[in-house]
Formats: C-alpha cells, sequence, structure tokens
C-alpha cells in the first residue's frame, strides 16, 4: 500500500485545494493530509486565516480523498510525520517547487501543478470588503507601517494625509498611493479608515475629526494624554459603532498575548510585582526632547511598560508615584513611575538619555517570569521557579516591524459585529492615559 501525505491551511476551501487532494490521493493508495493549526499559521507568517481549525478540517473530510487527517502544529513536523506513519510519498503544489527536497531522503517528494487564478487570499479579498486606510502623517512610523500593511490582506492602503503637501507627495509616490493631499475631505472620501501616525498633540483632534466623520481609528501610541479625553474619544466611537483601537503593537503579537495567558493561569502563583523598563537613547535635537509640551522619555516610550502593567495588574490601581531627571527644556530624559495596587506593585522605568536593561519581571509567590530585552517584541520568555528543573522557555516569531498584528487585529474588529476587543481595551488605553496624564502633572509642579 502506498502512503501519501500533504499539508495544508485549506482556508476558504476552493476547487485549487480540491483538485490538489483529488491529484495527492491518485499517487497512491492511503491518504493522509495534515491541517495547520492558526498558532502554527500565525508562526510562519500567515497571519489572516478567516476559517477554524475546525472548519478547515471538516471542509477537507468533506471531499472524501483524505484516509487520514491530522493537524500540523509545529515547524519540523512534516519530517517526523514521514517517519512516523511510514509515508512514500510527500506532495505539495507546485508554488512550494524546491521548498521540501529535504523530505528526498527520507521519501518521494512530488510538487503538484498548482490551480492557477484562484487562491485564498483572493477569496479573502473577494468575500471580505478591503478596508481602505488612510494614514495621517509621513513621518518614521508611517513609513514602517505600509510594508507591514500589505501583509494583511483585507486592507489596503488608499491615501496619505499631511498639512504639509511635499511631504504627503513624497510618501505617496514612494508607496504608489492613489491619494496624498493635505485637503482633509478629498481624504476623507477615499477611505473607510484611519491610522493616525502624526505628532501627540495632534491625536485627539484627528480621532475626533475621523470618528465625526464616520471613519474607523488605529491611532499611534500614546493615543492621548488625558483621561478625560480618552473617555469622550471611546464613548463616540462607541455611539457610532465605529473601532478606535489604541496602536501599542506589543498588545497583539503573538508572544505577549501568550506571556499575559501564562502568567494569569497562575503558573508563577499570586503575582505581587511587575518591572518593565524601555530605554532607548535618542539624539538631544529630535523631537522627542524637543517638544516642551509633549516631549520626555515618559510620554515617547511608557505606552509599552504601562500596557505589561495594566494588562498583568488591572486599571484600578491606588495611587502612582514619579521620579525623573530632566533636560534643560525640563523634559524628562530617564523616568520612573511606582503604581500601587492593593495587593501588589509596579514599577516603570523609561529612557531617551538614559540606557538600562529592557526587561519585564512579573513576580509571584511561585516563582516568576523573565522577558528579556526587547521584551515589547516577546519572542521569548522564561517561567523560572526554585526548582529549576521546573523552569520553561517559550518562543515566537516577532514578524517583520510587527505591525501587522495590529493592522490585523484593527480589520478583524471592522469586520466584526462587536467593535472591539481584548487584546487591549477601551478601560485599558484610559488607564494609560489617564498615568500619562498624572505624569505630566507631576512633571509641571
Ligand atoms: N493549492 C493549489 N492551487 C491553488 C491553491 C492552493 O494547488 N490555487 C495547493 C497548495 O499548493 C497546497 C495546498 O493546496 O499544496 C494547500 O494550500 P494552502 O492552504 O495555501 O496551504 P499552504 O500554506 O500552501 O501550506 O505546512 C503547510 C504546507 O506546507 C502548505
Amino acid at each position: 500500500m502506498k502512503r501519501v501525505i500533504t499539508y495544508g491551511t485549506f482556508d476558504l476551501f476552493h476547487k485549487g485545494h480540491y483538485n490538489l487532494l483529488k491529484r495527492a490521493k491518485a499517487l497512491g493508495d492511503y491518504l493522509i493530509v495534515g491541517v495547520t493549526t492558526e498558532q502554527y499559521d500565525e508562526y510562519r507568517g500567515k497571519v489572516n486565516v478567516i476559517d477554524s481549525l475546525m472548519e478547515r478540517i471538516e471542509h477537507v473530510r468533506h471531499t472524501g480523498f483524505a484516509d487520514e487527517i491530522i493537524v500540523e502544529d509545529h515547524i519540523g513536523q512534516k519530517i517526523e510525520d514521514i517517519q512516523k506513519y511510514g509515508i512514500d510519498i510527500f506532495t505539495v503544489g507546485s508554488d512550494w517547487q524546491g521548498a521540501f527536497d529535504y523530505l528526498k531522503g527520507l521519501c518521494d517528494v512530488v510538487y503538484l501543478k498548482r490551480t492557477r487564478d484562484i487562491s485564498s487570499t483572493m477569496l479573502r479579498a473577494r468575500n471580505q470588503k478591503i478596508i481602505r486606510i488612510g494614514i495621517i502623517g509621513s513621518g518614521r512610523i508611517a513609513n514602517r507601517f505600509v510594508p507591514e500593511a500589505k501583509r494583511v490582506s483585507s486592507v489596503n492602503i488608499e491615501a496619505v494625509y499631511n498639512p504639509n503637501i511635499e511631504s504627503a507627495r513624497t510618501f505617496g509616490e514612494t508607496y504608489e498611493l492613489d491619494t496624498y493631499t493635505d485637503d482633509w475631505n478629498v481624504f476623507l472620501d477615499k477611505i473607510d479608515a484611519v491610522y493616525i501616525a502624526s505628532p501627540h498633540g495632534t491625536h485627539y483632534g484627528y480621532i475626533k475629526s475621523s470618528l465625526d466623520a464616520g471613519k474607523h481609528v488605529l491611532c499611534e501610541k500614546p493615543m492621548v494624554l488625558q483621561k478625560v479625553q480618552a473617555q469622550e474619544l471611546f464613548s463616540l466611537a462607541k455611539q457610532k459603532e465605529l473601532v478606535l483601537m489604541e496602536a501599542i503593537k506589543t498588545a497583539y503579537s503573538p508572544g505577549f498575548i501568550k506571556l499575559l495567558s501564562i502568567a494569569k493561569i497562575g503558573s508563577i502563583g499570586q503575582i505581587y510585582d511587575v518591572e518593565a523598563c524601555f530605554t532607548k537613547l535618542a539624539p538631544e535635537n529630535t523631537r522627542e526632547l524637543k517638544d516642551v509640551k509633549y516631549g520626555g522619555s515618559f510620554t515617547e516610550l511608557a505606552s509599552y511598560p504601562l500596557l505589561a502593567v495594566v494588562k498583568i495588574l488591572g486599571s484600578d490601581y491606588e495611587e502612582v508615584k514619579f521620579e525623573s531627571f530632566n533636560n534643560k527644556k525640563d523634559l524628562d530624559i530617564y523616568a520612573k513611575a511606582y503604581i500601587k495596587y492593593k495587593n501588589c506593585l509596579a514599577t516603570v522605568k523609561v529612557g531617551l538619555g538614559v540606557k538600562s536593561e529592557g526587561q519585564l519581571i512579573i513576580s509571584g509567590s511561585k516563582g516568576y517570569i523573565i522577558a528579556d530585552a526587547p521584551w515589547w517584541k516577546t519572542q521569548s520568555f522564561e517561567t523560572r521557579y526554585e526548582d529549576t528543573a521546573q523552569n520553561e522557555k517559550y518562543f515566537f516569531k516577532f514578524q517583520g516591524e510587527g505591525l501587522r498584528y495590529e493592522v490585523n487585529e484593527f480589520a478583524t474588529m471592522i469586520n466584526s459585529s462587536e467593535k472591539k476587543g481584548f487584546k487591549l481595551t477601551a478601560g485599558e488605553s484610559t488607564a494609560i492615559a489617564e498615568i500619562m496624564e498624572k505624569f505630566l502633572e507631576n512633571r509641571k509642579l
């Protein structure tokens, strides 16, 4: 009996998949089909699979070609399976030509011609209304945003707005955008949603105007620097059934989400302390160290550490105290926040003018979690215990600049009936804004 194996995501099942499975079955007598899990797809860079694993398995089963269905959930599994199941032939579509030649020592490798003019990506685009995104601002983060957004099939960057038309033109031509403009109404006409990548002080105005115009909003951190503004904007978004999301990329990245789960299921016991640090040396003459109203280390960098604190300990802290060292413009080059909760503590350390170890350490009654710099990408973390034999290390891919995760979440929220997600809630963003506001009040003293 000739045993054949093939693998795939089989998302939005279509005739290309059907043809592949039919021909795979015809190669032998027994066909095993490996269907990828969401986590494994996320690991290998597929961030927008629509159908659940069970739906995708059901679609494969329904063809009647598979004699056995397994899941593929980790890298290297193909080699293990070929030996475990005594496979004679591995097959996959010709879009993978050569990619699995390393299996030739174990079995025959057959690349079957890919069915033309159909793909899950195309169906996703057809099935789902493409969300037309307009970018406000054309600075550093906006330049990183465009290539990342291209990795998310359900969105398209249509336009860029900048009051400085020359900046808008340069950016628009660089990325071949259909529209670049300094005319707000022209900009709004072309889009369904905005990504705000302008300086902190302009965020509130752009969010308000965009929501008033019925546009969904993804706004760079810090979204706003006053609690009351955050409350007002989130309730406006809710009232108009629009999405308002703060773009703190860590909140949407797979590794950080897993870290939160590990912390919250009690792996390290009761949590008593969270210490988070993020420093990034900046030259004296940059915006962050010149803008006397909104500049400084805390407004620039504290969104990440505060995200960790608020996600792990919640928003109901009792008091917060600050210490900082300031430059000649009275902007903090190094700042520390000490946040006291009823039964736990948190320390946030940030610095544009002072370098320190960018760690996240969560201390608990049974052990602790440590994520080394850059913990805000959460490519790895470790749980550590008194009995070091119990220590566990976790590793994650952080694809590219990691902005694709927030773009994917933004698109998912827009396409879902619930216009809010769990990864970073309105309450959590509001708590972060409140602590930012308290820091700025404290700095004026
Ligand atoms: N396929 C095809 N024709 C298409 C689309 C897909 O023949 N028009 C084939 C692919 O080449 C693959 C199978 O159908 O062999 C499943 O395709 P996907 O669901 O896109 O899975 P993929 O990401 O290609 O995963 O470890 C995963 C596998 O290596 C392949």
